[in-house]
């Protein structure tokens, strides 16, 4: 099967026009109240004036959205995401005070979770002779600060975690987010690490059955996907503190392709990042320069300096706002 990958002609429609249409012709969210009902109790309590004040919030998002190219679908178009920034930032924004909204590609990395090994279940339990079940030796240090750690932040009501599949469920989930996040004004934070798929099947003209091979190759057109970042800037949560992210493999495009997006969605800072070391550096581009972050060693993680550094930033912004 060969694809072929179009973007549309160029139309001439605002980022809202095209949001509009996206959402209009979205194949409806499932469980759309019950998600709408669990976010909105999460920035209820998460505003309430405690011993600390109201808390901040962020939505952390991670991982990749699928493009399903029929309705009923076999088939789909993936991304490389792993989820493993979303899952570790998720982490260090817990540890800095933020509560966290973590809207995540089923079956990615998730937070707590990244030192247990592939098949945690099968790997880090074993049956005893009488039967009951038993932490192994050597999983014993992950299982219990997975457990642990997890355990706390979801019982205190500091981490709400929301999945996706596709494209559609991701958008719709966001926009659900970020209008509910809208109270919290400049305490909101938005930190987009998902990787978005930049083209898309519109649902009314997607096949319904899976597609036929008997006609040979395939030639299929894809859409542009709305640009949600702008949407999201001017109307869904203004006063929020905007964190988008740029992937390139090419590091000749991606500081300038990171300005870019600065620029066109007026974004507080967008964090470039170049594929084969993205664990290693990412680059903060702002509109008062640009910072390099480097981890501290082979064992840490990048996102332990680049949370530090946005959290300085994010406060800095409130007082600004609240002067
Ligand atoms: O999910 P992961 O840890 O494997 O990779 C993280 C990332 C590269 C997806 C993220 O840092 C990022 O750049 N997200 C935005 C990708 C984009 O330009 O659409």
């Amino acid at each position: 099967m060969a694809l072929m990958y179009h973007s549309m002609d160029a139309v001439d429609e605002t980022p809202s026009f095209q949001a509009k249409s996206f959402f209009d012709s979205a194949p409806v969210l499932k469980d759309a109240d019950s998600i709408s009902n669990k976010i909105t109790q999460f920035i209820h309590q998460n505003s309430l004036p405690g011993s600390e004040g109201p808390r901040r919030v962020v939505c952390v998002t991670s991982g990749g959205t699928t493009v399903p190219l029929e309705q009923r679908c076999v088939r789909y178009i993936d991304n490389f995401s792993s989820g493993h920034r979303g899952a570790t930032s998720t982490e260090y924004f817990l540890k800095s005070g933020y509560s966290v909204i973590f809207l995540y590609r089923r079956g990615t990395f998730q937070p707590y979770c990244r030192s247990l090994p592939d098949d945690p279940l099968l790997e880090c339990f074993k049956l005893t002779n009488d039967s009951s079940i038993q932490v192994v030796e050597s999983h014993a240090e992950a299982v219990k600060s997975a457990i642990s750690g997890h355990h706390d932040a979801v019982s205190r009501g500091y981490l709400l975690k929301l999945p996706f599949i596709t494209i559609f469920e991701y958008l719709q989930i966001l926009r659900l987010i970020a209008t509910s996040m809208k109270i919290l004004g400049p305490n909101a934070m938005f930190y987009l690490a998902a990787a978005v798929s930049d083209f898309y099947v519109p649902w009314e003209s997607m096949a319904v059955h899976k597609i036929q091979s008997a006609s040979g190759p395939l030639d299929m057109r894809l859409a542009q996907a709305p640009k949600m970042l702008s949407v999201l800037r001017k109307e869904w949560a203004p006063t929020a503190f905007c964190v988008s992210f740029k992937l390139e493999t090419d590091t000749g495009i991606l500081l300038e392709k990171a300005a870019t997006a600065l620029k066109k969605y007026k974004m507080h800072v967008v964090v470039a990042n170049e594929l084969s070391t993205r664990k290693e550096v990412v680059i903060l581009v702002t509109e008062s320069g640009k910072v390099s972050v480097h981890r501290e060693n082979d064992q840490s993680d990048v996102e332990s300096p680049l949370i530090k550094l946005l959290v300085e930033k994010h406060s800095t912004y409130i007082m600004d706002v609240n002067a």
